[in-house]
């Protein structure tokens, strides 16, 4: 909670000075043990009220336009794993898999264009600067195919046997480092586009999921990028009828539509 919280403040456009202060207030109420969660968010808010008028800030702005990172104690939401994301960037596909898995997880969403993937705190998560980035208690990762891998291994079913495991490895190594490129560069589109969707046309004449009959971080991985291209490039898949139908399937998931969906 503490860490979604300072988070919140280190990512708000407020002054240092109203930042010192909040975290001051932040703290000095957490560890009032002995409160319930409920008083803890009125003697914040009135904190909060009263920092806004000794600094001649309004906090407000900052706090809604951040509504993501409010903690977890305040959203009743218990969740450690973190999820950074940003508004047109690839996130959402990861986004997905944790809601196929069911697990819980905090949003944060950074200004992209604001360069708050640039910020020094989240740097120290990801020092690429980029997103996806996951911080799940103590560890942190980025590269949307290496998180989307180790949820399967932390919360997915189990690989019955190291060649399956490679085999998801392979798919979610296929979707970043051939896929992706493949459909997205446009000097290889042409050539790679009919090379790669026909195979992949022919799996899912087969059967429903790249795997079989159920679908694995091996769709989400191939499917969004899939997904991307079709909307975001607007690809005629015509010629690749069961990858149409394939993506009409995805897309109908209850995962998906919350967030690919709203994309
Ligand atoms: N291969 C990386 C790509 C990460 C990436 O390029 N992220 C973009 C958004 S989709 C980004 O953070 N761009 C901001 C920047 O480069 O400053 C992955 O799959 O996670």
């Amino acid at each position: 909670m503490a860490t979604s919280f300072l988070s919140l403040i280190t990512f708000s456009s407020i002054d240092n000075a109203a930042r010192d202060k909040i975290i001051e207030c932040f703290l000095s109420i957490k560890n009032m043990t002995q409160l319930l969660p409920v008083k803890k968010i009125i003697f914040l808010t009135l904190g909060l009220i009263s920092i806004s008028q000794s600094t001649g800030q309004n906090l407000a702005p900052a706090i809604a336009q951040n509504a993501s990172l409010i903690p977890s104690e305040f959203t009743q939401k218990q969740s450690d794993l973190l999820l950074y994301g940003g508004p047109r960037t690839r996130s959402p596909l990861v986004q997905w898999y944790l809601e196929e898995l069911a697990v819980s997880y905090q949003y944060i969403s950074l200004d992209i264009r604001g360069q708050e993937q640039r910020q020094p705190e989240f740097l120290a998560i990801n020092p690429m600067g980029k997103v996806p980035a996951m911080v799940d208690g103590t560890f942190k990762l980025w590269e949307s195919g290496a998180i989307l891998l180790y949820l399967t291994d932390k919360y997915g079913k189990e690989p019955q046997s190291i060649e399956e495991r490679a085999l998801l490895n392979q798919w979610v190594i296929f979707a970043n480092a051939t896929l992706g490129p493949g459909l997205f560069r446009e000097d290889r589109r042409e050539r790679e586009m009919p090379r790669l969707l026909a195979p992949l046309n022919d799996i899912f004449k087969q059967q429903p999921f790249i795997l079989g009959s159920e679908l694995s971080v091996a769709d989400v991985a191939v499917g969004s990028y899939l997904y991307y291209a079709k909307l975001g490039l607007s690809l005629d898949f015509s010629d690749y009828p069961a990858v149409e139908t394939y993506l009409n399937r995805l897309s109908k998931r209850p995962a998906f539509i919350k967030t690919m969906g709203q994309r």
